[in-house]
């Protein structure tokens, strides 16, 4: 088989690409070594950038996004029992974010992708790139028994932070920069509804607590927990009374209670590959990076690397121009680096950190109430918040 890209991974930065090459006639196959049921059942990010929102206008796959999606127009930081509003709208001039789960946007890109009958392989096993430092590249895989080979142009790794594309770079070639955070978050999902209408990000002595949301009627609460914390520690009543313990006494009454559906436990990193291209190899979203979720910024960041990848091949295709696909390593390392900071910076801001102890707490404390009472610092909180321009 022969194809102009070949995208790894079915993600929602491999449906993304993929979708956008096709709106301009450039051919991708996707590969994923998971089945489709598999990828929607993953429960993951909820919060939309403006630019992730016009992204998935350009895919053509915003309709759904566009009626169900809850904008909100800002949030509260909760902290010494108190709780303040962080008016983004008003803060940015104007922006706002966009409520609409990440399992929502892949099956909403999924479904562009059949109706366009474009070529996605799921469930294929050890998908390896060669050649992507040669003029001919080429990706194989194995399924039902057989080998196949898939040549092409380009070949884009959309594969995640455990993917195949990152580890295939020879070592002298690339440069990782990590840092691990000694907590994790315990997330559930419950059909209740959400405790306010607005997400609340709560530091508490006892650790992090974020209130979210999926819709009206299901809310997606987190806890920060031990790294070693396993999920059968935390039963439904356990979670809700810690969760209620770190909010101000206002939420914690009116929390409503129910089964929890979803339950896991996410370790925090943050995480970031220099270059993002080698060769004919491209990496975008988790595949090149990870941030920890406070800052809501990882699928966020996966767009604007699409944005950038999309356009310098649509350069390619359409200009024979390679100045896109040349710029595009440096140009989304930069907007990547904003975003790494920014979420380092919320998480430290707003975790109970093991070594810190009660100093650390006062210390938290009084930048936060520097952060909702100066104009400055808001408007910087908020600028970051809904995403820096791309
Ligand atoms: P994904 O979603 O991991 O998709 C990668 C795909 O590649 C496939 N794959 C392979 N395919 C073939 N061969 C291989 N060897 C392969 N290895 C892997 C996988 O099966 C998968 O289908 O990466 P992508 O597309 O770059 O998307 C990134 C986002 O998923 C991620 O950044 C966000 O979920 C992060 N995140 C959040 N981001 C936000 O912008 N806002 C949020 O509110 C937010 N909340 C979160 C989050 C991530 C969380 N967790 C669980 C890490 C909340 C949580 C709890
Ligand atoms: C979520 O709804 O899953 C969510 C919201 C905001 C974050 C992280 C996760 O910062």
């Amino acid at each position: 088989m022969r194809t102009q890209v070949v995208i790894i991974g079915s993600g929602p930065s491999g449906l993304l690409l993929g979708q956008l090459l096709h709106r301009r006639g450039i051919d991708a196959v996707i590969i994923d070594r998971v089945s489709r049921d598999y990828i929607l059942g993953r429960v993951r990010a909820g919060v939309l950038e403006e630019g992730m929102v016009r992204m998935m206008q350009e895919a053509g796959a915003s309709a759904r996004l566009e009626s169900e999606g809850l904008p909100h127009d800002g949030f509260s930081l909760a902290f010494d029992g108190r709780d303040h509003r962080i008016n983004l709208h008003q803060l940015t001039g104007g922006k706002r974010v966009m409520v609409y789960g990440q399992t929502e946007v892949t099956r909403d890109l999924m479904d562009c992708r059949e109706a366009a009958g474009a070529t996605t392989i799921y469930e294929a096993a050890n998908v390896q790139p060669h050649d992507f430092d040669g003029e001919n590249p080429y990706v194989t895989y194995e399924k039902d028994g057989a080998t196949h080979r898939i040549d092409c142009d380009f070949i884009a790794g959309c594969d995640g932070f455990h993917g195949v594309s990152r580890k295939s770079v020879p070592e002298k070639s690339i440069k990782e920069f990590e840092k691990v955070y000694p907590f994790g978050w315990l997330g559930i999902l419950a059909e209740v509804p959400p405790v306010s209408h607005e997400l609340i990000y709560a530091n508490h002595p006892r650790g992090f607590a974020l209130c979210s949301m999926r819709s009206t009627t299901r809310s997606r609460y987190y806890v920060q927990c031990p790294l070693d914390d396993k999920v059968e520690d935390w039963s439904d009543d356990r979670f809700w009374d810690e969760i209620r313990r770190r909010l101000p006494a206002q939420h914690a009454e009116a929390m409503v209670t129910g089964p929890s559906f979803e339950k896991s436990i996410a370790p925090l990193r943050s995480f970031v590959t220099e270059p993002m291209r080698f060769g004919r190899l491209f990496l975008a979203g988790d595949a090149a990076h990870i941030v920890p979720p406070t800052g809501a910024k990882g699928l966020n960041l996966a767009a604007s690397d699409v944005h950038y990848l999309s356009q310098g091949l649509i350069e390619y295709y359409t200009d024979k121009s390679s100045a896109g696909i040349d710029a595009y390593s440096a140009k989304a390392l930069s907007r990547v680096w904003k975003a790494v900071r920014f979420s380092w910076w919320m998480t430290t801001m707003m975790h109970r950190f093991p070594d810190t102890g009660d100093f650390g707490q006062r210390i938290q404390e009084a930048e936060l109430d520097y952060l909702v009472h100066s104009k400055a610092a808001s408007t910087s909180l908020a600028e970051n918040y809904v995403g820096l321009p791309y």
